[in-house]
């Protein structure tokens, strides 16, 4: 699948291969995806693993609230890179995330973009754990003399499953999300710059920063009827983000409080989120928001905006290529609202 031939000579400067896929240099170094590889994880930990710019910040803005019982003012006391620990990721001479995790309180909340082969081992070895006991129970003899008959015992088996801990994996259509990482690349100090034919060409190829979308939403979405995985999609959060809501709570067992649905809608739409600078990431050091906000414009459909015909033919054969056999098909116009 050529989109385009062109060598783009930043890439190699900004960033090198690990593993098969392509890292940033300087945020995700050798090191820290080595040390990755004996990070323990907690029975308790949330994870939110997704590819870039599928709607992350959202659900790491819904899950946070949840985690505060809605309360608002706690969930945005600290800007969202504190509360979510971005376990590839180390910002110059700061601890690393991932450092930082192993001495914070349960449970902790974390997140990464890594393909499968790169995450921390221990959560594919943790999945669940499955506990099977038997009691012994006495009948009720009370209305019996002691010596008049033998106690009768039951014997009742009985099955616990203890998670260890949950992974909510957040998909975008792979057309919205290329377009969104076209212009974060842009917008990214040490993020290699592309022309669009030449971005597309390497997302098509995985040859992006953080690899194929292709293979890690295959894998994530052939996950997803396992107890521990929640499979979201980000336009199924456009569509209705009060049943999203009140999916993700009930996954992760934190109620959202009486009467307060309508809020956390809210406090999580799009005009709230770009306003908050607790995560709109106006003070990320590496980001230039002023010309490129994060919180870009946040719709289904801005590709049609970006994508020639002959692009849209080609890419539609491509994910009908590597996607046919899995069965995940997306929204790619918004019901809603128009682009
Ligand atoms: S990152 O850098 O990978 O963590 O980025 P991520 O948060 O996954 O994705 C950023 C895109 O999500 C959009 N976004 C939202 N859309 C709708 N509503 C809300 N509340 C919302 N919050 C974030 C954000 O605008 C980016 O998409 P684009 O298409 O670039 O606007």
């Amino acid at each position: 699948m050529e989109f385009s031939t062109k060598k783009i000579d930043d890439v190699e400067l900004n960033t090198h291969i690990v593993g098969g896929v392509r890292h940033r240099r300087q945020v995700t170094p050798r090191k820290v995806l080595q040390d990755l590889q004996t990070f323990e994880i907690r029975t308790d930990d949330v994870v939110v693993i997704t590819y870039p710019k599928s709607g992350t910040t959202w659900m790491q803005e819904i899950v946070s609230v949840l985690r505060h019982n809605c309360d608002f003012q706690k969930a945005d006391q600290d800007f969202m890179r504190e509360r979510f620990m971005f376990l590839d990721h180390q910002i110059g001479n700061e601890i690393a995330p991932y450092i930082k995790a192993k001495t914070q309180p349960s449970p902790r909340l974390l997140k990464t973009h890594l393909q499968k082969h790169q995450l921390p081992p221990q959560i594919f070895a943790k999945k669940a754990k499955v506990y099977m006991y038997f009691t012994c129970m006495k009948r009720n003899t009370s209305h019996q003399t002691p010596t008049s008959s033998p106690p009768h015992h039951f014997i009742s088996l009985h099955t616990v499953y203890s998670f260890f801990f949950q992974v909510i994996f957040v998909s975008r259509n792979p057309k919205d999300t290329a377009v969104s990482y076209f212009n974060f690349h842009l917008g990214v100090v040490d993020l290699p710059k592309y022309t669009w034919q030449d971005f597309l060409h390497s997302f098509c190829i995985g040859d992006v920063v953080y690899g194929s979308w292709f293979e890690m939403n295959a894998y994530w979405w052939s996950q997803r009827k396992q107890k521990h995985v929640l499979f979201v999609k980000y336009e199924e959060m456009h569509q209705d983000l009060s049943s999203v809501i009140l999916k993700v709570s009930k996954f992760l067992g934190w109620p959202v409080p009486d009467g307060k649905l309508a809020d956390i809608v809210l406090h999580c739409s799009f005009d709230s989120m770009k306003s908050n600078r607790k995560v709109n990431f106006s003070e990320h050091p590496l980001m230039n928001i002023e010309s490129y906000p994060f919180m870009r414009k946040g719709i289904v459909g801005d590709w049609i905006h970006y994508f020639t015909k002959t692009q849209t033919e080609k890419f539609d054969e491509l994910y009908e290529h590597k996607m046919q056999n899995t069965g995940l098909q997306f929204e790619y116009i918004s019901k809603t609202i128009r682009v």
